[in-house]
């Protein structure tokens, strides 16, 4: 698939979705919007695709919104964030939570604005220990979208989550992984390579069940015990149907590496 501001590639069953704007720490513009929402959608559709990992290029993970793209010059210019937010950055977030495979997001640099929350909507975070995490929205008046203050304090509980959204102060790689608001800080070169060490193994995971274990994770929050207790049943007997159950309970019975298809 041919893109401007990103590139994006499948090999091995990990689809790579890399942010291509570096000038500007890769802030999102309307076509970096667009093409992202079409490599979502071939990850999403693509049977070859098991595992996702986004990433940028340069020096950034992403900034968030392109500013350039935000005049406020004129009174008679006022730009209607809430569009902004409904067509672009809402789908883009529920694309990344509600796929039923594993994202990984391999954070480069300076994750920002939504550049962060687009992160920290992934499953699986890591960042060199380079990156850091900046909650910038306060910084302009703004609070943080893309699910940052659904995110921020289940990751980090109330105390944690309003001192970084009202200081906007960087939070290191380091520290993020200390606070357990993502999984792991790796040495800047070791971050790629472990990233797509990862995303294969992922890659050659029974799907379906990975899929419905991020499904019922990130829905635990806003469900009753009792409820929740109903979607693992309806879960667990869904999956005991699945090629990747038989597969796994076959290969332990006979002391053998098994075989998913994710199916
Ligand atoms: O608007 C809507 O649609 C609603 C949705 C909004 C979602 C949002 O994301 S709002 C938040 C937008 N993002 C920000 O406010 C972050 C702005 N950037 C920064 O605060 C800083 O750049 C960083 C903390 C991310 C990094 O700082 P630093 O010192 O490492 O780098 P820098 O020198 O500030 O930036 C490097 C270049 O990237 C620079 O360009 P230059 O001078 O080299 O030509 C800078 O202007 C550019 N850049 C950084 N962030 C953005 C950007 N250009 C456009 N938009 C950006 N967001």
């Amino acid at each position: 698939m041919a893109f401007e501001t990103i590139v994006y590639e499948v090999t091995r069953g990990v689809a790579l979705l890399t942010l291509n704007r570096p000038e500007t720490l890769n802030s999102f513009n309307t076509l970096m919007h667009e093409e992202v929402r079409r490599a979502l959608s071939d990850a999403r559709d693509n049977t070859e695709v098991r595992c996702l990992v986004i990433t940028g290029t340069g020096r950034g993970f992403s900034a968030g919104q392109d500013l350039n793209d935000r005049s406020v010059k004129a009174a008679d210019e006022v730009p209607d964030l809430g569009e902004s937010v409904e067509k672009n950055y809402n789908p883009l977030i529920r694309n990344i939570m509600t796929l039923e495979k594993p994202v990984i997001a391999a954070v480069n640099g300076v994750a920002a604005g939504a550049g962060a929350s687009i992160a920290l909507a992934c499953d699986i975070v890591i960042a060199a220990e380079s990156a850091s995490f900046v909650q910038a929205f306060c910084k302009i008046g703004l609070v943080p979208d893309s699910a940052g203050t659904w995110n921020l304090p289940r990751m980090l509980g109330l105390p944690r989550a309003k001192a970084l959204a009202m200081l906007g102060n960087k939070l290191s790689a380091e520290q993020a992984e200390q606070w357990g608001m993502i999984w792991q800080c790796v040495g800047d070169d070791e971050l790629m390579p472990e990233t797509i060490h990862m995303a294969e193994h992922l890659a050659n995971q029974p799907t379906l069940g990975l899929g419905m274990t991020k499904k019922l994770l990130n829905e635990s929050f806003s469900n009753s015990l009792h409820h929740q207790l109903e979607l693992e049943k309806d879960a667990m007997r869904k999956l005991g149907q699945s090629h990747d159950y038989r597969e796994g309970v076959a290969a332990f019975m006979e002391k053998r590496k098994p075989v998913f298809r994710g199916e």
